[in-house]
């Protein structure tokens, strides 16, 4: 068996040992869930990676004015309140239209900034209808304080357009910072008696998930535990896109999208690969590209890598977005250009790699033809090993920016 000598990456050297790894399903709920519609027909592989490259996700901010509606809308697209095409924050709220704010690096995400419930008339059906309640995959209902009655009033009428709903208490790192002067100040106690304040106000709206945050602060407090929610609560589609869309605050972040990619490499090796199935000797080009580079660019840019990602962290964390760049140091330092995507291509004796075993697993995983399955194989290999080198750059990003 022919060696990869790990000459065009430095940090990723695999050695034949390693390559059984590369074939182990990493995340099998992940990749079951992917599967359990079609056989492998190409055409069926590709209309799925189709349906998640297109899904759209349209996530609507609401609660009263001065709540910190356009602070969230801001977190969640991964910008500071004082970056070029942010939410205005601190403003009085004087349109009554929803106002529309695409994901920076991904246009099929759009957050809406609804405007505020207001105190007084308000009437919750109306307001759904005037701010087009339907085109909203989930609502998000924002309050500093007690949720008040009309909060409670637009949950039972999102609630009766079978809409989902969730109450976000913000601004706690205020609560947590006056607090802690207090003699014998316990933040978990603070942060239960809180959720449990919240949960009793709520009481009218059946079972309310509510979850404490600080837009200024993802990483602590209840972000995390939201985003599992809804990773539970969406369709699969729906929560891809999601995930896609999250700035990386954190290595939780991180991790969360490394999960989506690697389902994904199945799938995007079945399209590149079986489509194609041909011989071994020809494989320097026999996959379909178009699907191979599209399925990089994507990740790339939701491992925040892209200069535009890097700057908007930079801006966050104060830091000069070249010191975050000069974490990169895996072959997309440049990005992802036809050169890099070649050179994966291009690794010497390749199928020299492939282990027995590994094309066993390919075969009885997909039940793919023996040629298909070396496609397969190679392009899952090859696949894995690049998403591998830029999630070693996004942790070094991110550790860099100290988050
Ligand atoms: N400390 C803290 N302040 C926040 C947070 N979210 C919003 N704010 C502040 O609250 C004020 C109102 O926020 P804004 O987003 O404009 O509220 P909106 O009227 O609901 O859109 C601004 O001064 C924000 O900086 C938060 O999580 N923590
Ligand atoms: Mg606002």
């Amino acid at each position: 068996m022919s060696h990869y000598d790990g000459t065009e990456c430095d940090s990723n050297s695999d050695s034949d040992s390693d390559i059984g790894k590369h074939f182990a399903i990493e995340h099998p709920e992940e990749v079951k869930g992917m599967f359990k519609d079609f056989t492998q027909s190409p055409d069926k592989i590709r209309e799925k990676i189709e349906s998640l490259e297109h899904v759209t996700l349209n996530i609507a901010i609401t609660g009263n004015s001065g709540a910190g509606k356009s602070t969230f809308v801001n977190a969640i697209l991964g910008l500071s309140n004082d970056d070029e095409g942010a939410a205005e924050t601190g403003a009085t709220e004087t349109t009554r239209k929803p106002k529309a704010f695409t994901h920076p690096t991904m246009p099929n995400v759009t957050i809406w900034d609804l405007p505020g419930v207001g105190t007084q008339n308000f009437r919750a059906k109306t307001y759904l209808k005037d701010v087009k309640f339907k085109r909203y995959d989930f609502f998000i209902i924002i309050s500093s304080e007690r949720f008040k009655e009309n909060d409670i009033k637009l949950a039972k009428a999102v609630k009766k357009k079978k809409k989902l709903f969730y109450f976000i208490r913000s601004k706690i790192d205020n609560d947590v910072n006056a607090e802690s002067k207090k003699k014998g100040f316990n933040k978990e106690d603070l942060l239960s008696k809180i959720r449990e304040d919240c949960k009793m106000n709520l009481k009218g709206v059946g079972k309310p998930q509510v979850f404490l945050i600080s837009s200024f602060n993802l990483q602590s407090y209840d972000f995390n535990r939201l985003m599992d929610t809804l990773e539970k609560e969406l369709p699969e589609n729906k929560k891809h896109a999601l995930i896609q869309a999250l700035p990386i605050y954190s290595l939780e972040a991180l991790e969360r999208k490394k999960k989506i990619f690697h389902g994904m490499v199945w799938l995007t090796a079945l399209a590149s690969g079986v489509a194609s199935a041909v011989p071994v000797p020809g494989l320097t080009m026999a996959c379909d590209y178009g699907i191979v580079t599209g399925f990089l660019d994507v990740a790339f840019k939701c491992f925040g890598l892209e200069d535009k990602s890097l700057k908007m962290l930079a801006s966050r964390v104060r830091m000069n977005w070249k010191d975050l760049k000069g974490e990169i140091k895996s072959r997309f330092k440049d990005g992802v250009t036809p050169g890099v995507v070649m050179s994966f291509f291009k690794t010497p004796s390749m199928v020299g790699l492939m282990t027995v075993k590994s094309l066993l697993s390919c075969i009885v995983f997909f039940g793919a033809a023996p040629a298909g399955a070396i496609s397969v194989a190679v392009m899952h290999f090859m696949l894995n090993k690049a998403l591998k080198e830029m999630e070693k750059d996004a942790k070094a990003v991110l550790e860099k920016a100290q988050l």
